[in-house]
């Protein structure tokens, strides 16, 4: 069989239990197609994505202008490495940290290197700016947190499954609850800190949306004590919450021009995901020069960091972002959605509750934890045509591309609503 023949479903599935190794365990549907807010199996089944890649697609599936700048860069040239110049990078940093409002940006290709960059540059400016004494810097996470899955970020993490058995972990790292600002205030009493990590809704923990002064008030005290505010946007960034930012606090820029000028102003930004519009790897850590200039010649970089083609690439989805008014419709979207789930909340037993902002929403099925109540949804969800997976146990989440139109999103609770109603009748015997 050639490696190009087209295969069945079945046929894709054991080549990856034959060859791949099982760090996952996909919903059973094999995709071969995408578009805008649609998937297609590869027996030609049509899907709604309510994944779109973890938040990596808010552009909808092959966007075609993203699409049409990875050709065109790609027929001139897609890498360098940093030992040259390119004509791609710079325009790239200076379009970039004028559309975030930042000085600098130190550009790499996952969520996982930027937020290792990140903590080394926080670490850096510890020693460099704020005094700390050698190899004794702290980093402070919150419990529940998703960074990536590397050994010092795993190092941050209490999900046993992210971390049992890949010690020994990286010192320095500091846990507290997440929205408790008095755990953060009783951190940050050690001199030590040089930076505050956290994640403006925690989305792997199950779409946990802090309360609404929670990220000001931690922002305003990480300032009082000279502490570094990083804000890990990687899934809720690039529009998915109703902002362009997360921390952008209330402002929906969408509604106005940005003027700049957020509620919060993260010292350290992480992007990730979207920023490409799920065409290519490419992640980004911004910031302003005093914090930046900390990293000098030699000190930090990647093969692939600040490639042409990942710059070309991630210009056309930004653009895309302002063009299509994505934070907007995300935020009058996300709210149709809580408010249609809501009604389905009150006609059912299987939901106990809706919770997210913008086109980040997850619902709380009310089973426990270990039950594969969420995973049955989802598997009868793929039959009637909409593809969503359970984050932890009995949480499903559900994150469409920011394209979705309104009629697509009534088309879609209709699907869940028609889910939740042939499980309830399947699970509850005949009377
Ligand atoms: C997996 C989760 C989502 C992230 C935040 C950094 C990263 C991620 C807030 C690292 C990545 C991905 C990773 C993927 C599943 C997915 C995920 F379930 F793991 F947590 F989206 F919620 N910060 N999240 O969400 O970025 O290195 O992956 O580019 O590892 O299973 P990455």
């Amino acid at each position: 069989m050639s490696v190009l023949e087209r295969i069945s479903s079945k046929e894709a599935i054991a080549l990856e239990e034959r060859y791949g190794a099982q760090n996952y365990h996909p919903l059973p549907v094999v995709l071969s197609k995408g578009e805008g807010v649609y998937v297609w199996d590869v027996e030609g089944k049509k899907y709604y994505d309510f994944l779109s890649a973890y938040s990596a697609v808010n552009q909808g599936h092959c966007h075609p202008k993203i699409i049409n700048a990875l050709k065109t860069q790609a027929e001139n040239l897609t890498l360098t490495s940093r030992a040259f110049y390119n004509d791609m990078l710079g325009r790239y940093e200076k379009y970039i940290t004028e559309y975030f409002g930042f000085d600098k940006v130190l550009p790499m290709n996952t969520g996982a290197e930027a937020v290792e960059t990140a903590i080394k540059l926080a670490r850096k400016w510890g020693y460099e700016k704020k005094g700390i004494h050698a190899n004794q810097a702290k980093i402070v996470v919150c419990q529940n947190n998703f960074h990536g899955r590397t050994i010092t970020i795993i190092s941050a993490s209490n999900d046993p499954v992210a971390t049992e058995n890949f010690g020994p972990f990286t010192p320095g790292i500091v846990s507290i609850r997440y929205n408790d600002i008095y755990a953060l205030q009783e951190a940050l009493e050690d001199e030590n800190v040089a930076a505050f990590l956290v994640e403006p809704i925690q989305g792997e923990a199950g779409v946990y949306v802090p309360d609404d002064n929670y990220i000001s008030e931690a922002y305003k005290l990480c300032k009082s004590k000279n502490v570094l505010f990083i804000a890990d946007e990687v899934q809720t960034g690039i529009a998915r919450t109703g902002r362009l930012l997360a921390t952008c606090g209330n402002c929906t820029c969408a509604d106005k021009n940005c003027s700049g000028t957020p509620e919060v102003k993260p010292d350290i930004l992480i992007l990730g995901k979207a920023i490409s519009g799920g065409v290519f790897p490419v992640s980004a850590v911004l910031a302003d020069n005093g914090i930046m200039e900390v990293i000098r010649p030699g000190n930090h970089g990647s093969t692939f960091g600040g490639n042409p083609l990942a710059c070309a690439v991630a210009i056309a989805a930004l653009e895309v972002v302002k063009e299509e008014h994505l934070a907007e419709n995300a935020y009058k979207l996300g709210r149709l959605f809580r408010s249609e789930i809501e009604k389905l909340i009150n006609k059912t037993d299987l939901i106990s509750m809706v919770r997210g902002k913008g086109l980040l929403n997850a619902i709380v099925i009310n089973d426990t934890e270990d039950s594969s109540t969420a995973w049955e949804i989802c598997m009868l969800m793929k039959e009637n045509g909409l593809l969503a997976k359970p984050t932890h146990g009995n949480i499903i989440r559900f994150a469409p591309p920011l394209v979705m139109t309104k009629d697509e999103l009534l088309d879609c609770i209709t699907i869940i609503s028609k889910t939740i109603r042939q499980f309830e009748k399947q699970k509850k015997p005949l009377k």
